[in-house]
């Protein structure tokens, strides 16, 4: 098994990437977050944004799976399924997506009781997607949630409705009121999960993989939104990080092959917390504009940094990382020069490694100027092409990091990528 995650603070564009390689996979699996994700892919000419399908579902031949770690939105799955079916008939995710019955249930309620907290001065605002991510991995770890299997069982409604009713009162308790339509779109949806195949996933990969099928793991987020070593609070609440795959898919570590790390050639994040390098002004504009730096489903403006290398090399080292996936060096085109951030400065100290990320500190980045290439690159097809000053780009974050840049994306659409040897 193979496992793609991304780097940074997500929206790497690992969702192009695996749409790219699934080619050579038979199995693609998504082994963390919910619709929280937003992958955009351009399909037909189309931007797609896939929040909880995996990124392997626009390939006819590719058997698509949720694992056990993911948690299921039935409403927005639903809407998520018709609009791709909507949008092209050839596509069948009913034929091609398996869904582990372990994985749990995201309910109307969670998503009401994020954007409560998010709204609340007594709580942390944490800047969610508001999708209700936090509150079912919570209800989860709680062992009171509902999980994909438990759809089929006789006492199922019965018990859900004794449960919705405990949610709505608690929730009224804070003053707000959950309409009853939302109970209705919630069991509508329900049926219409149970019309996908929902099974034992983990014994499924591990026979795929006996008899010889690639799987490609898919993660969600990323590394540094990480609930355990992410920059917590200010993270999503699942893992991100390539033992996440394991766990949750049930494959075992030893089955694990390559690990692609995606990349940015700059860094951007969604809602609050530490960054480092983030850019104010005009420069940190420019790139938005161009890199079409906004929300995938929120439509949130991210807020854009330039690499941060002592966060890179701490992400590559946390998942063994053993090829590095660059994308969107196109959007720094037009640029004279470029800033990496090679170290941190906090006080006196100086640091290559990120550990000033999880102590509160003010740091101060040591940045370091490098030559930009000022050509188009987006049509570029192979690395012969690429410009001198580009080709040292790659090389000095191969060096910095230790490992290859297997593969450079230039653009969008699936074939402005190309693989380096
Ligand atoms: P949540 O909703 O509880 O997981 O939010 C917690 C933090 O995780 C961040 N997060 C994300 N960051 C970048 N992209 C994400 N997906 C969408 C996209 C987001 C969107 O692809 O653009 O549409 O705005 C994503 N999902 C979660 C989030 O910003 C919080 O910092
Ligand atoms: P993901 O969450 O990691 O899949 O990333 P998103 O889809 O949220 O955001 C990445 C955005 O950049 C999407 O709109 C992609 O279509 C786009 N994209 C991906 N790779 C490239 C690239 O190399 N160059 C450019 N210009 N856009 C890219
Ligand atoms: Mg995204």
């Amino acid at each position: 098994m193979d496992i793609v995650l991304g780097l940074q603070w997500g929206d790497e564009g690992k969702g192009k990437f695996i749409d790219f390689i699934s080619r050579n996979y038979n199995i693609v699996a998504r082994f963390n977050g919910g619709a929280n994700a937003g992958h955009s892919i351009v399909y037909k000419n189309k931007k797609i944004t896939l929040k909880s399908l995996p990124s392997g579902i626009l390939l006819p031949g590719v058997q698509n799976l949720l694992g056990s770690g993911v948690v299921i939105d039935p409403v927005s799955f639903q809407k998520e399924v018709q609009s791709l079916t909507d949008f092209d008939s050839d596509l069948t995710p009913r034929k091609h997506l398996l869904i582990s019955r372990k994985a749990n249930l995201l309910l109307p309620t969670h998503k009401w009781r994020d954007v409560y907290m998010e709204n609340d001065p007594a709580y942390r605002t944490i800047g969610t997607t508001q999708n209700g991510i936090g509150q079912a991995y919570a209800d989860k770890a709680l062992r009171q949630n509902f999980r994909a299997g438990d759809i089929f069982a006789p006492g199922f409604e019965a018990e859900l409705l004794q449960s919705w009713d405990r949610q709505c009162a608690e929730l009224a308790r804070l003053g707000v009121n959950v309409p009853d339509t939302e109970l209705d779109l919630f069991l509508d949806a329900i049926s219409f999960l149970k019309d996908f195949a929902i099974t034992d996933t983990e014994l499924f990969l591990n026979e795929a993989i006996r008899t010889g099928k690639k799987v490609l793991a898919e993660g969600a987020q990323a590394t540094l939104l990480d609930i355990d070593h992410g920059t917590y609070p200010y993270v999503t609440s699942s893992t991100t990080l390539a033992a996440g795959a394991c766990s949750s898919l049930g494959v075992s570590p030893r089955l694990v092959g390559k690990i692609y790390g995606v990349a940015k050639a700059y860094c951007t994040r969604v809602g609050n917390g530490v960054f480092p390098t983030e850019i104010q002004g005009k420069t940190g504009g420019l790139i938005r504009e161009k890199g079409h730096e906004f929300g995938s489903n929120t439509g949130r403006a991210r807020r854009i940094g330039w690499l941060d290398l002592p966060a890179l090399r701490y992400s590559v080292m946390l998942n063994g990382v053993t090829h590095l996936v660059l994308t969107k060096a196109d959007i720094l085109d037009d640029f004279d020069r470029i800033q990496v951030c090679t170290h941190y400065q906090c006080g006196d100290h100086i640091s290559a490694d990120a550990s000033s990320l999880f102590t509160q500190q003010e740091i101060k980045p040591v940045w370091l100027e490098l030559e930009g290439w000022k050509q188009n690159i987006s049509n570029r097809k192979n690395p012969a092409e690429l410009p001198p000053a580009l080709l040292n780009f790659l090389a000095f974050l191969e060096r910095e990091l230790q490992i290859p840049v297997g593969y450079l994306s230039v653009g969008p659409d699936r074939e402005q990528i190309m693989k380096r040897e």
